[in-house]
């Protein structure tokens, strides 16, 4: 590959005057927007420990109260990206989200998408667009663009759940914005309920238009027994993963960022392949090593870790008699709606 001119190459009057009309030479810079072969992500591989975490949050819940803050979160910053820019990697925001009980976080509605992965304590619930969803460990909730929601407490412990937003992409594109809004009224509940059943879909047959996103949570204990019974029926499947998806769709359950839950068997170790998109590794329970690149990452329960795209991570169950799960957030939907998802073998 030939050098290309560098900027110092070309004379100072030259420069300046491009400068002046606003115009930039594209030659000293096509290598670093384009390098040969593939990217040079920003985002490193990084973890963030739920045990050195936690007394930081609970002590924002000292500090702030949530008349303060709205939404009382520490953000899981990636250093390659800059701890300001509150990115774990280019298109995922992650947040650890803390409400105490009686606290009641107002309800609003923006553009980004957001889900919960509930990491701790019960009788919190986030109301979207007036249907109540209660808060239990390891359930994914959503809250997606542009439907009101709100965070309540009726608990006696603290609440605390991972937020997994689109914002960085959605900040990136200028189109980031909230509207508050008055306090909603419930007007249904548990739609995993009405959805719950493999391949068969309520077919109301007078009801109008139906919701682009008819499921808004995904309760734990179906996606544990759903990932432990493909364990069972599948033994030769290398691996045992779940896909959130929309059940009227099949597609994933949001535009922009999916969302998985990952078993490993009793001491199982998996290499995932390099794909393009980024991803971030949670652990809901277990005890796993994830190597990323040149990092090893000692994941305990509620550790949360990030890997840039393009390279192999590989998991290991660390107990050789119990099973680990992971929840796993991906840019893969972004990256396949716009025709740049590659797999790498
Ligand atoms: O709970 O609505 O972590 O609006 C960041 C922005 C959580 C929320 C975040 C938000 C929320």
């Amino acid at each position: 590959m030939n050098e290309l001119g560098r900027l110092e190459d070309l004379p100072l009057d030259y420069r300046e005057s491009l400068q002046q009309l606003n115009l930039v030479p594209l030659w000293p810079s096509l290598r670093a927007v384009m390098p040969p072969h593939q990217p040079r992500p920003r985002t490193q591989p990084v973890s963030w420990q739920y045990k050195t975490l936690r007394p930081l949050l609970m002590r924002a819940g000292e500090l702030t109260p949530i008349e303060k803050a709205e939404r009382r979160v520490l953000v899981l910053a990636n250093p390659g990206h800059g701890l300001e820019k509150m990115q774990a990697s280019s298109a995922i925001y992650l947040g650890m989200q803390l409400l105490l009980p009686g606290e009641w976080a107002p309800s609003h509605r923006h553009t980004p998408n957001a889900v919960r992965m509930i990491v701790e304590g019960e009788g919190a619930y986030t109301t979207v667009e007036g249907e109540k969803c209660p808060m239990v460990r390891g359930d994914l909730i959503l809250t997606p663009t542009g439907l009101w929601h709100e965070h309540g407490h009726d608990g006696t412990e603290p609440v605390v759940w991972l937020d997994v937003l689109d914002l960085p992409l959605v900040y990136y594109m200028e189109a980031a914005y909230h509207v508050d809004g008055p306090r909603q009224t419930v007007v249904s509940s548990a739609s995993e309920r009405r959805l719950a059943r493999g391949g068969m879909l309520p077919t109301p047959v007078f009801a109008r238009g139906n919701s682009a996103y008819p499921m808004l949570r995904y309760p734990w204990a179906q996606a544990r027994a759903a990932l432990e019974t493909m364990a069972a029926t599948e033994p030769h499947e290398e691996v045992v993963q779940i896909t959130y998806v929309n059940p009227h769709t099949g597609a994933h359950a949001l535009n922009i960022l999916g969302f998985y839950a990952l078993m490993l068997r009793p001491g199982q170790s998996v290499t995932l392949p390099a794909r393009s998109p980024a991803a971030i590794y949670h652990l809901i329970e277990g005890a796993v090593d994830a190597h990323v690149m040149e990092q090893h990452f000692a994941l305990d329960e509620a550790d949360t870790c990030c890997a840039p795209g393009y390279t192999p991570v590989t998991l290991r169950n660390r107990s050789a008699d119990a099973p680990a799960f992971l929840f796993l957030a991906d840019e893969s939907p972004l990256h396949q709606k716009l025709g740049v998802y590659e797999r790498r073998d």
